[in-house]
């Protein structure tokens, strides 16, 4: 079930050659963890270092915390890394253990209230490892987590990530997609995502 535009055939003039987008489904599991472990990681993940950094000089809507094996610069500031605690290094183990994936790091990001988003993006940093999935653990308020084929305006597909659930995004899908979280509009609670990357290391392409 391809959930975007398949070809940009028939808007082509002739002799030129259609170059089909890639389909790639993220893996959606809605209860990868159940309710009651979700509250007890989001528990745990409250006493993080969380930090809310700037861009162009104005606060992100969300609140950050790094952990991998180096410094994380992107979208104009750097989070140093945050030790792995031993409550993510066991959903790490969990995911690897069902989707593999040698997972080295993770962004948290913490959504406050209905007004903390974050705006069209992909994760596609020179350091990120393009060959690996990006793994997204949500915890806490549901939110709609939208994905739209890079450089359209078009809104593909939306997913409800309710607390507990895991989207594993395939290798290749930050070079062809981007994806948000808009602000809400009704009102909700916190929210705590984890996404679990592969960074490179030294001396890697
Ligand atoms: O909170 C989410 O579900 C998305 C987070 C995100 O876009 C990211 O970490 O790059």
């Amino acid at each position: 079930m391809g959930f975007l535009r398949r070809s940009n055939a028939g808007i082509l003039g002739r002799g030129k050659i259609a170059v089909e987008f890639p389909i790639m489904e993220p893996i959606y599991v809605e209860s990868f963890i159940t309710p009651a472990e979700a509250q007890a990681l989001l528990a745990t993940a409250q006493s993080l270092p969380w930090t809310r950094g700037k861009f162009r000089g104005r606060p992100v809507p969300r609140e950050e915390v790094w952990i991998g094996p180096y410094s994380y610069r992107f979208s104009g500031r750097t989070l140093a890394p945050a030790g792995w605690t031993s409550e993510i290094a066991a959903v790490r183990e969990r995911i690897r253990a069902q989707y593999g994936g040698a997972y080295n790091s993770v962004l948290l990001n913490r959504y406050l209230d209905e007004d903390d988003s974050v705006s069209w993006h992909s994760d596609d940093e020179p350091e990120m490892d393009p060959t690996h999935p990006i793994a997204s653990l949500s915890l806490g308020a549901p939110r709609v987590f939208r994905i739209r084929l890079s450089g359209t305006k078009d809104d593909a597909q939306s997913y409800l990530l309710t607390s507990g659930s895991l989207l594993v995004m395939p290798p290749g899908f930050q070079q062809a997609y981007e994806h948000c979280v808009p602000k809400s509009t009704t009102a909700c609670g916190t929210r705590i995502n984890l996404t679990f990357r592969r960074m490179k290391l030294p001396g890697e392409a």
